[in-house]
């Protein structure tokens, strides 16, 4: 339904807002996917993983955490993305006293496949978070390509395409909880950073922002799925997921960011668990008829699944 002007919301937008009852994203009945007990080791979480369509299989780095608390990554396959998953080996990560030193643990993979090569960037964390990446050209072998921030970033996720002749990527300065765009020649020296979004423009996300998946690109612009933590009374965090859109050739220039959000806490797996009330989306796939499978973490415990459309992503991110 379309309000009329005398109605309109007001605000920063230009559009009109649309009212709707239809249901964006669909969580798969199956959910939880992928659960602790299905690993071949101790384990007390398996969320917040990531997935790319590697020759028709779907692969997915999996976020675990052992029961000392330390998080890895185990690859993990499956023929359909959604169920079947096969676990498979541990991701072998350097060992050496200077990584270690920034890397206690590892966390939140997103991969992006740029050219012929999967980058998988990740938080390293000892006392303060800072990114690193690993390249892959097969999704089984993995090359460690070094830190890519200093501490106190998070959340990096690479564009799939250089973006005037620069590899460019979406990360989160986390004194400020905001999302920005920073660019590289070469993925190793990096500049040109430029704010994108502040949590202040997300009506569900006021405590911090951080961006989720790979971009998608659309007609409309970037579609940038986000997360956003809205924090109610007691200082509880409540993890969301949203969209928004921004310019094509210039990523920077935000577009607009739907005012609903497309994900919130709403299942027992996801209010229940490690840290209750949250969904972690941590990357999609988009199949070639337009629908998308998004992958996100609940409850910091559980790997779970959900289904939209480009379409509906859109109609949230241009009009509601
Ligand atoms: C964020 C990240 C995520 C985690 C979330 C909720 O800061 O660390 O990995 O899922 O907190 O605990």
């Amino acid at each position: 339904m379309v309000l009329p002007d005398s109605v309109a919301l007001k605000g920063n937008f230009n559009m009109k807002r649309v009212f709707s009852k239809k249901q964006i994203v669909r969580r798969h009945p199956g959910n939880p996917v992928i659960t602790p007990d299905m690993l071949p080791f101790n384990c007390r979480g398996v969320f917040n993983s990531s997935v790319v369509k590697h020759d028709g299989r779907y692969v997915m780095v999996l976020r675990c955490e052992g029961y000392n608390f330390y998080n890895f990554f185990v690859l993990a396959e499956s023929a359909n993305g959604i169920d079947g998953w096969k676990i498979g080996e541990i991701i072998p990560l350097p060992e050496d006293a200077e990584y270690k030193k920034y890397a206690r643990v590892q966390y939140d993979p997103r991969i992006t496949k740029v050219g012929d090569t999967y980058y998988v960037t990740y938080c390293a964390h000892s006392n303060e978070a800072r990114m690193a990446m690993l390249s892959s050209k097969d999704m089984r072998q993995f090359r460690f390509e070094g830190f890519i921030t200093g501490p106190g970033f998070r959340n990096t996720v690479l564009f799939p395409e250089k973006i005037n002749d620069l590899f460019t990527a979406l990360e989160r300065p986390n004194a400020l909880g905001e999302i920005w765009v920073t660019q590289s020649p070469d993925l190793k020296f990096w500049g040109n950073q430029r704010l994108l979004m502040t949590q202040h423009q997300c009506s569900f996300g006021w405590g911090k922002i951080g961006s989720c998946g790979t971009p998608i690109r659309t007609d409309h612009g970037w579609l940038i799925i986000f997360h956003a933590v809205s924090v109610v009374c007691d200082y509880e965090y409540i993890y969301n997921a949203g969209v928004a859109l921004a310019d094509l050739r210039e990523p920077w220039k935000l577009i607009r960011v739907g005012d609903e959000c497309i994900l919130t806490p709403e299942m027992p797996y996801e209010n229940m668990g490690h840290t209750p009330n949250c969904v972690f989306a941590s990357s999609h796939v988009v199949e070639d008829d337009g629908s998308v499978k998004i992958y996100y973490g609940a409850s910091d415990r559980y790997q779970c699944v959900a289904e939209t459309t480009i379409a509906d992503l859109l109609d949230v991110a241009l009009n509601r």
